[in-house]
């Protein structure tokens, strides 16, 4: 019929490799926004997975989606999160390997609901032996608790998370999901104590004042109105619309004793949790001299008998510090000023640390206890990239660690996919993409970069200020195409910065940082040296709680060693991608934003990703493991091929009647163009097992 549109038109493409026009973003950008508004949120770019937040339900993950997509080829579907984690999974069986998939986009871009997904498909639809059901829920449910502690609403994201987290999917040699391991990254704490305009603490507590039961709240001495705990109503949005904290509570206190946390440990758990809001209720006021004076009888009373810390000693140690001169240990009083730092510090470290108790704890119910070898699926889900009004601290480090994500994207798909090429010998013209290892260096550099001037300016305390540490990143990194500050700027951009601000060009835009003046914030701020006046035996967490600090590590630099410790898990598994893109800034289904996701199809490299793909090949096996797999599928190489192995390759695929165009012989491996040759391959080879064995058992009848 004229003027109908063909499917085609109408629904995109499901590949952007197959894409007429690959290099037009705008083509790039139509076909994304086509599939979108007709529901169809997933695209590939041949294995990648492009993925667009629908802010609405969609009807696509139920149990009958899992079995459509469970062992069916990547490419006989449309796309799907089944369809790649399901691949990750057989490729893992196949080849007895480990495996990870890296979820990126930006806050509110739909990383953790991905993450869910996945976890869901592999726990739902992965063989399974009555045995070990209860493992299934249990890395089913330590998602919602790990969310209540971990997540909050921001800006962003009503459910952002606030801690960056990678997570071991353990499988057996039957492929049955049989335990997990859980490492977080540097949990947010500073929103323990303040939240901007329009922002929540950490949902748990929320859930905790709305759903509790009356006993417990009675127990814990709290009432049931949010307004009434300072550390709950900065951000005045206690009530968010799309979350109920009530049914929220439920679920985390079901999901905690699946997770085999101890009524007793439940109670101590809470109680921690009640004290920090007490903590937060504590006022100080200047007596004559300045120094910190302390009424706040109720919320001391509370305070005493949830951390079990006699009232004095606890007056004590919130009202003075301790200063250790001449090998002997001298009290000496603070300034109400002080007295609050503290207190928020002491809040921060308490919080910080049960928030690492409960990952334990997940860990030691996820256990696998059997000794035999395990293939693990890795998830890393991480705090996505963000630009606030005011950026602070935290920012810094959740924007770092974005920029290391994308380092390792680049250096495993652009730029160690054409060095391959180059160095197996096959015919290649470069594609150039924006490498962001400057940006990388800028941050983490040792003598230079902004971590390590951090560092020195934190071992002279006294000394140091917020603007030393601006002067000394001015004259370390003046001149850096990515940094820039009031004083470095040109007259344009300095109307655009404040005197204590630095900025930095990320890969994913620029974000001013503020230096200067964030009390909350924690450039220079270490954990509370000491907590000697806490009775720590009491708390849940008693086993992470270190009455001494072991030494002296400055946040920043410690969050640098882990990542690098997460750079290096990741580099050793295969990987597999979902890049995830926001739609618009509203939360809202429906709305594509142009201009918003052409930027992020840019900063993620998508176009550079599609060119490399697009010239590339899919597939590569060397010789050895190719013909080793293959070998039955042509007289010549089978039983055994004695020449040698490429000639032997070679051999097969011409009996394969493989086109010259769809694969290139390297110099140790076989590239194969489309992911279809390989399957067609993989499929005569299932029909040859499946003859051979029927060969057999007629054989053996015959006896
Ligand atoms: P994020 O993990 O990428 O942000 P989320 O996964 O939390 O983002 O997604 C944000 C919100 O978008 C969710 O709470 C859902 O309401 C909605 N959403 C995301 N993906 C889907 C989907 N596939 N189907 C339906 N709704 C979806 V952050 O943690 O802030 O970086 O730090
Ligand atoms: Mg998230």
């Amino acid at each position: 019929m004229e003027g109908a549109l063909t499917a085609r038109d109408r629904v995109g493409i499901q590949d952007f490799v197959l894409l007429d026009s690959y290099t037009s973003e705008s083509a790039f950008l139509d076909n994304l926004r086509k599939r979108f508004h007709e529901n169809l949120i997933y695209t590939y770019i041949g294995t990648l997975l492009v993925s667009v937040n629908p802010y609405k339900e969609l009807g696509i993950y139920t149990k009958k989606q899992m079995d459509i997509y469970m062992g069916v080829n990547f490419f006989e579907l449309p796309p799907h999160i089944y369809a790649l984690s399901d691949n990750a999974y057989r490729t893992m069986l196949m080849e007895n390997n480990n495996h990870v998939i890296l979820i990126s986009g930006e806050s509110g871009a739909g990383k953790t609901e991905s993450s869910k997904k996945i976890l869901q498909f592999y726990a739902v639809s992965c063989p399974r032996t009555s045995l070990l059901d209860n493992v299934r829920d249990r890395l089913l449910l330590s998602n919602p608790v790990l969310e209540a502690f971990g997540n909050a609403k921001t800006l962003k994201n009503d459910n952002s998370s606030r801690f960056g987290k990678y997570m071991d999917i353990q499988f057996d040699f039957q492929g049955e999901a049989v335990g997990g391991h859980i490492l977080s990254y540097l949990l947010e704490k500073s929103r323990v104590v303040h939240q901007n305009h329009g922002e929540r603490n950490f949902h748990i507590f929320y859930q905790l004042v709305e759903g509790a039961e009356d006993g417990l709240l009675r127990w814990l001495g709290l009432e049931r109105n949010c307004q009434l705990y300072r550390y709950l109503v900065q951000g005045q949005c206690a009530k968010v619309s799309s979350i109920s904290d009530k049914t929220d509570w439920r679920t985390v206190r079901k999901a905690l004793s699946v997770i085999e946390i101890s009524e007793a440990d439940t109670e101590h758990l809470f109680g921690v949790i009640a004290s920090v809001l007490h903590l937060g209720n504590i006022r100080f006021e200047a007596d004559a001299r300045g120094y910190a004076t302390l009424n706040s009888s109720t919320e001391m009373h509370w305070l005493s008998k949830l951390l079990g810390v006699h009232v004095q000693v606890l007056r004590e140690g919130l009202t003075h510090r301790k200063i250790e001169a001449r090998a002997e240990e001298v009290l000496s009083p603070l300034t109400a000023e002080h007295a609050i730092y503290a207190r928020d510090a002491l809040a921060k470290a308490i919080y910080g640390r049960t928030f690492a108790w409960l990952v334990n704890k997940t860990n030691e119910s996820l256990a696998n206890k059997d000794s035999t070898r395990k293939t693990v699926i890795g998830l890393l889900d991480i705090y996505g990239f963000e630009v606030f009004h005011v950026n602070s601290f935290e920012q810094f480090c959740i924007n770092y660690c974005n920029e290391k994500l994308q380092q390792l994207f680049i250096q495993l798909t652009l730029k160690s996919e054409q060095e391959e090429y180059e160095a197996e010998g096959i015919e290649w013209e470069a594609v150039p993409f924006f490498n962001n290892k400057i940006i990388c260096d800028l941050v983490e550099e040792k003598h230079r970069g902004i971590i390590s001037v951090l560092d020195e300016e934190c071992l002279r305390p006294g000394e140091a200020s917020d603007l030393t540490f601006l002067e000394k990143l001015e004259e370390k990194l003046g001149g850096h195409p990515h940094f820039v500050t009031h004083k470095l700027a040109d007259q344009k951009t300095r109307k655009t910065l404040e005197r204590g601000d630095f900025r930095l060009l990320h890969y994913a835009g620029e974000v001013t940082y503020c230096v200067v003046g964030k009390e909350h914030s924690s450039w220079s701020g270490n954990e509370p040296k000491s907590f000697s006046f806490c009775n720590i035996s009491t708390l849940p967490c008693s086993n992470l709680l270190q009455t001494r600090c072991l030494g002296f590590l400055q946040v920043a630099t410690q969050f640098k060693s882990s990542l690098a410790g997460l750079t290096e898990i990741l580099m050793s598994k295969e990987p597999w991608y979902v890049r995830c893109l926001k739609p618009n800034n509203s939360k809202q289904s429906g709305c594509f934003d142009d201009v918003l996701v052409r930027h992020q199809v840019k900063y993620l490299g998508l176009m550079e990703h599609l060119r490399v793909r697009r010239a590339g090949f899919a597939y590569r096996r060397r010789f050895e493991v190719f013909l080793q797999r293959y070998k039955a599928l042509c007289p010549d190489t089978w039983p055994h091929w004695k020449g040698k192995p490429a000639d032997g390759v070679q051999r097969l695929v011409i009996h394969l009647g493989y086109r010259p165009d769809e694969y290139k012989m390297g110099r140790t491996k076989i590239f194969i163009r489309h992911p279809r040759t390989l399957f067609a391959t993989e499929d005569a080879f299932e029909m040859c097992k499946h003859k051979l064995a029927t060969r057999i058992q007629a054989k053996y009848r015959g006896y």
